[in-house]
């Protein structure tokens, strides 16, 4: 069938996987991305195999399918949308990415130079001052960003400042836009106490100025100063991580992305580096400080999981850094730092932790980052802060329909109604049973007492009458005693 036809309607008991099936194996573009599988690949057969039962296939004995009645379009021809990534490509080569950095640690950790390591441009001069381009974008940066950082009156001016350099490098075409925030004079105090307050404060008010954007009703194009991810240096003592560290580590770590590293390890043997990481790790889960870790998918091969959990392993890194170039005995120009005893190559990932820093921040986890940024550490500040304002979450606002649950809700109220009812039907009959009972007591209580006035009444007429009888009957006997002949003659006469 080609592009544009009528579209044939099937009646079948297949699976609607199988559908796309017949898209790729017929029109499979040439340049279509390899990643994408003929779906017939993913379960292996076409659309009359569901209804078969149990099937062999490669070894593999696949569960007898129900029985599905699924009325289904069959697409034979060309529709296209195998080729979405490239159109998702060539938009973000043309829109280009950026990535925010923020790099903490105590003066001379080697912060400089290891960002002018990990982006190969030389960001900052030999004294770690912004090389002269930066220098003007420096300014205008720290001085728009400043504005928002509102600090209450009369406190003094800190001693840590935040300086922010920003450029655009390309690698093979792509673009990122580079934003370094470092925060010179963090740790250098005698008394650090609330050192991390201005970088606290600096990460803050990156979140308010895009949560202000997103709020704007004009917003075109919001530009993203959001700090993507932490690179915090520790110092290498080998010992432990110092109360500073620690507290500034819980200060951010809910606020962005913490990668920790081991600043200048080319000072420590391999066993202290292992040493030191692992007393690093302890101290930071004990004060249950979450660093950033790479996600893993349930999509993700084998490789890929393992090179996350090795990542992971890995952390915190211990990094040499140097822009340098050095040649190493066997005669190779590399990046690296060399001593009399030999040549650290700082792109050789059994000298340092600096390739798999690099894999985290940029080649591997960049895009993660952000995400990470964007739905969890922003969403969580959003609604902190909304919520501190006062503004409250009405659920029955914005809602999504869903006609079951709308069903089901309206059951509800119907059946609590008819309960209500119902009761207040029981209640009113009831009251009435109570007043017809109240009513028939009472003349109940009125027969009852007529009643007995009546019999009273007639019990006292009969009192009368037997007294009347027996006066009668003893002035008779009177009578009769008081005349006997009379009464014989009488009673003869009778
Ligand atoms: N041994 C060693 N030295 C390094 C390393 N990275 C940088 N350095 C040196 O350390 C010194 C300070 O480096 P910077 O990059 O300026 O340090 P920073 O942390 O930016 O210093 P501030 O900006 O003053 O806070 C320089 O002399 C670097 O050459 C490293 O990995 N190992
Ligand atoms: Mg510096």
């Amino acid at each position: 069938m080609q592009a544009g036809e009528p579209i044939e309607e099937l009646k079948s008991a297949a699976s609607t996987e199988n559908e796309f099936g017949s898209v790729s194996a017929d029109v499979k573009e040439e340049n279509m991305p390899d990643a994408i599988e003929p779906a017939s690949s993913v379960n292996g057969h076409g659309s009359d195999v569901a209804s078969e039962g149990e099937v062999q296939q490669k070894g593999q004995v696949l569960p007898k399918q129900p029985e599905l009645r699924v009325l289904h379009h069959k697409i034979s021809g060309y529709v296209g949308f195998a080729n979405l990534p490239k159109q998702w490509h060539r938009k973000s080569i043309r829109r280009g990415f950026s990535l925010n950095l923020l790099c903490v640690g105590q003066g001379g950790l080697g912060k400089s130079t290891l960002i002018n390591t990990l982006f190969n441009k030389q960001l900052y001069d030999l004294e770690g001052k912004p090389t002269e381009d930066l220098a003007a974008l420096k300014l205008e940066d720290s001085e728009n960003l400043s504005e928002s950082l509102e600090r209450p009156q009369g406190e003094e001016q800190p001693s840590v400042k935040i300086e922010t350099i920003s450029t655009d490098i390309e690698e093979n075409g792509v673009k990122l836009a580079l934003t370094v925030v470092d925060a010179p004079g963090f740790g250098d105090a005698i008394d650090n106490t609330d050192s991390w307050v201005p970088i606290v404060r600096e990460i803050d008010s990156r979140f308010d100025q895009y949560l202000d954007a997103e709020n704007r009703i004009d917003r075109d194009v919001i530009q993203d100063h959001r700090i993507h991810a932490c690179l915090y240096f520790i110092e290498p003592t080998g010992h432990c991580l110092a109360p500073l560290d620690l507290e500034f580590c819980k200060a951010v770590h809910q606020k962005c992305n913490l990668i920790p590293v081991i600043a200048k390890s080319d000072i420590l043997t391999d066993e202290e580096i292992e040493q030191f990481k692992h007393t690093i790790k302890t101290q930071l889960d004990n004060a249950g400080v979450e660093l950033f870790e790479p996600p893993q998918y349930s999509l993700d091969d084998k490789d890929t999981v393992a090179r996350c959990a090795a990542l992971c392993t890995r952390m915190p890194f211990a990094v040499v850094g140097s822009t340098s170039e050095v040649s190493t005995p066997d005669g190779r120009r590399v990046r690296g730092r060399s001593y009399p005893w030999g040549v650290i190559e700082v792109d050789n990932e059994s000298h340092s932790d600096f390739v798999h820093l690099r894999d985290l921040l940029i080649r591997l986890y960049l895009m993660e980052l952000r995400e990470k940024t964007e739905n969890v550490l922003f969403e969580r500040y959003r609604s902190e802060k909304l919520m501190s304002l006062g503004i409250k979450q009405d659920n029955s606002v914005f809602k999504e329909y869903d006609p079951e649950l709308k069903q089901k809700e309206e059951k509800q109220l119907h059946e609590a109604k008819l309960a209500k009812l119902e009761a207040e039907m029981k209640a009113v009959f009831q009251q009435k049973v109570n007043e017809k009972e109240k009513k028939l007591q009472k003349s109940e209580a009125e027969l009852f007492a007529r009643h007995k006035e009546m019999k009273d009444k007639l019990l006292k007429q009969l009192k009368a009458l037997e007294d009347k009888k027996h006066q009668l009957e003893m002035s008779y006997a009177n009578q009769s005693a008081n005349s006997p002949a009379q009464t014989k003659k009488k009673g003869f006469l009778r």
